[in-house]
């Protein structure tokens, strides 16, 4: 295969869930431009899949996080893109540490702003790999 000397790369992206919402931001990047994504980036050397969560949703999002959990791993080609790439997308849930706060669009040249959506009334485009697990019915709210 064409691509065989170009590295998986391993992500970690974060289900921020408040009552039945989730945080959702519209891409600025070139992956998925345009689409709709959860939060999240790249897996640093040395990190936990928390302490990346935790990284990522601050430098984004401003959000301070907590009860992390791991609910479930993807593995995902983006072959359309001008640069393919191959990402193992590890997809946690978490809430906010602090009710209160309000997220702020800290990467501006990569998102177009959060907002909270309901999970009956997701936005449109969704990004790629999002999409593909909603068609599928996951659900990242807890059942109990
Ligand atoms: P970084 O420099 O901050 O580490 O990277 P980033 O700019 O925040 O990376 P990203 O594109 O937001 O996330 C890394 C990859 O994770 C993305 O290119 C593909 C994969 N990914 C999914 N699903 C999702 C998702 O819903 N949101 C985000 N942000 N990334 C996702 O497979
Ligand atoms: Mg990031
Ligand atoms: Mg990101």
């Amino acid at each position: 295969m064409e691509n065989n000397k170009r590295a998986v790369e391993v992500a970690v992206v974060v289900f921020l869930l408040r009552g039945k919402k989730v945080l959702l931001g519209r891409r600025r990047s070139s992956v998925g431009h345009s689409t709709f994504s959860l939060p999240g980036g790249h897996l640093e050397f040395g990190e936990s899949f928390e302490e990346c969560a935790s990284r990522e949703l601050k430098e984004e999002t401003g959000l301070d996080i907590k009860q992390m959990e791991l609910l479930t791993v993807k593995n995902h080609l983006f072959l359309e893109e001008p640069e393919p790439a191959h990402y193992v997308t590890i997809f946690m849930s978490a809430v906010l540490a602090n009710p209160e706060q309000v997220p702020q669009n800290l990467e501006p040249h990569r998102c177009d702003g959060w907002d909270w959506y309901g999970w009956d009334n997701l936005p449109k485009p969704l990004f790629r790999p999002l999409e593909k697990m909603v068609q599928a019915g996951f659900n990242p709210f807890p059942t109990a």
